[in-house]
């Protein structure tokens, strides 16, 4: 089972979606392996967005990241890399496919609603960024047979 890095951004906290955004990864069948509120510093959003930092627009988007507590979770499942970033959509949301999280609830490119990782290789480095090991949890849920056939885990 791959594990994945989720972000509900500021925008997302303050217009009251946090229920709306985790039960759609639930509804979908991801297993939530850890959550927690958090405030982001400036050191670890530069860390974290360091392939814009010759952005002009590097700083707006790490400040806007810091405007409140953020919700950090890591979603687990079968290719639930590709399937959390298919769900979150464009990173536009005016172009973002209705259906797709940042479709149905974002305007903006910047205030999109949700951070995804974007590969299995960043999703291993992004969850240590954020997560202590002993914040990510092993389970079973018992519905496990029902989400998936038994050769596909
Ligand atoms: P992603 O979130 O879809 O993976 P990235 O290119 O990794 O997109 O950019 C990270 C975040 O930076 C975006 O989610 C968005 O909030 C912000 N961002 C990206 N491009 C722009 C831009 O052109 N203007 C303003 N903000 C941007
Ligand atoms: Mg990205």
């Amino acid at each position: 089972m791959e594990r994945t890095l989720v972000i509900l951004k500021p925008c997302t906290i303050e217009r009251g979606l946090i229920g709306e955004i985790i039960s759609r990864f639930e509804k979908k069948g991801l297993k939530l392996a850890g959550m927690k509120m958090t405030w982001l510093t400036d050191e670890l959003l530069s860390e974290h967005y360091a392939h814009l930092k010759e952005k002009s627009f590097f700083q707006r988007v790490k400040d806007a990241m810091r405007v409140c507590p953020v919700i950090v979770c890591c979603w687990e499942g079968l290719d639930a890399v590709e399937v959390v970033r298919a769900m979150a959509g464009k990173t536009n949301g005016r172009l973002a496919a209705p259906g797709t999280i940042r479709g149905d609830y974002s305007m903006s490119v910047q205030e999109n609603i949700v951070h995804a990782s974007d590969s299995l290789e960043t999703a291993e480095i992004e969850l240590k960024r954020f997560f202590k090991e002993e914040e990510i949890f092993d389970y079973t849920p018992s519905y496990i047979w029902s989400l998936y056939a038994n050769d596909e885990i």
